[in-house]
């Protein structure tokens, strides 16, 4: 039995599958996992691949690791999105961060992800975690001035999450950051999604003067090539705290301070799409 995710029609990832654990029709979304043979359990939403067991580590550690050691003091932090927990678990290796909160529209995909990826959630009940399941523009429509790093671990921009890809929704995120915040979004493969990383990242430079996009190799999304973008009128990625970096990285299978300096190189060809300011 194999599943497959077709990209554009043209293209497409197949993986071989041992059983379906689960499937359900939420108020937002179908939801699938599957125990595959190579990748441990697979979450699908709506049919893209969201995370496997086995490569959901480089994701979280990147969207997570890059931003907190970008910022100077990183104490509250909020992840739109991200129901399975897994930015969770890497903010909380921060001393520093005070409140980790999650804002995500489909609790099913949580109460999922508890019963079939217990080491992405394993973070949830932290006491430093506080957990809202609403629509993340509604949530951010209430707040003001007070996250240091906002993270949008959101789903492609198909769905419920098509609106966290929009300028009102950065503009939003730029209102709940306090002076000196970085938000970080998923900006998905110059390979299959050109057009939304050109138009993301052109909202995102009219409403924050750095904006600023990095890779990261992730074998179970499009191309494997997949980008994550910065967005901050004061922290530059580049200038992130070493040491901190190199703590955090005792703890990561992919992030480093090399990793951390490497992201920010693009080949030409996604450049071009971006065009880093
Ligand atoms: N094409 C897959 C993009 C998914 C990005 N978010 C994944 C959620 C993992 N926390």
């Amino acid at each position: 039995m194999w599943f497959y995710e077709n990209y554009n029609e043209k293209a497409a990832l197949g993986l071989k599958v041992r059983r379906k654990l689960h499937e359900e029709q939420s108020a937002f979304q179908k939801i699938e996992v599957f125990e595959t043979e190579f990748f441990g359990n697979l979450l699908v939403l709506d049919g893209l691949v969201m995370l496997s067991e086995k490569d959901e580590f480089v994701y979280h550690e990147m969207i997570v690791h890059v931003p907190l050691c970008a910022h100077p003091k990183p104490e509250r932090v909020l992840v739109i999105g991200g129901g399975d927990g897994g930015a969770i678990r890497e903010i909380l290796r921060y001393d520093i961060v005070k409140e980790a909160v999650l804002c995500e529209i489909d609790e099913r995909v949580t109460r999922i992800c508890e019963r079939f990826f217990p080491s992405t959630t394993a973070g949830m009940n932290d006491p430093r975690v506080r957990c809202y399941f609403e629509d993340g523009f509604a949530f951010m429509q209430r707040h003001e001035d007070y996250f240091d790093v906002i993270i949008t671990d959101s789903s492609d921009p198909v769905g419920p999450g098509v609106s966290l890809f929009r300028e009102e929704y950065y503009r939003l995120v730029k209102k709940a950051l306090r002076l000196g915040g970085i938000m970080v979004s998923q900006s998905e493969s110059p390979w299959y999604y050109e057009d939304t990383m050109r138009s993301m990242t052109d909202a995102m430079a009219r409403v924050f003067s750095s904006v600023q996009t990095y890779v990261a190799m992730i074998p179970l999304y499009p191309s494997g090539f997949w980008t994550i973008t910065a967005a901050s009128d004061t922290c530059r990625l580049e200038r992130f705290d070493e040491e901190r970096s190199s703590a955090i990285a005792l703890q990561c299978r992919y992030y480093n301070p090399a990793v951390h300096r490497g992201s920010l190189a693009l080949p030409n060809f996604a450049r071009d799409i971006v065009v880093n300011r």
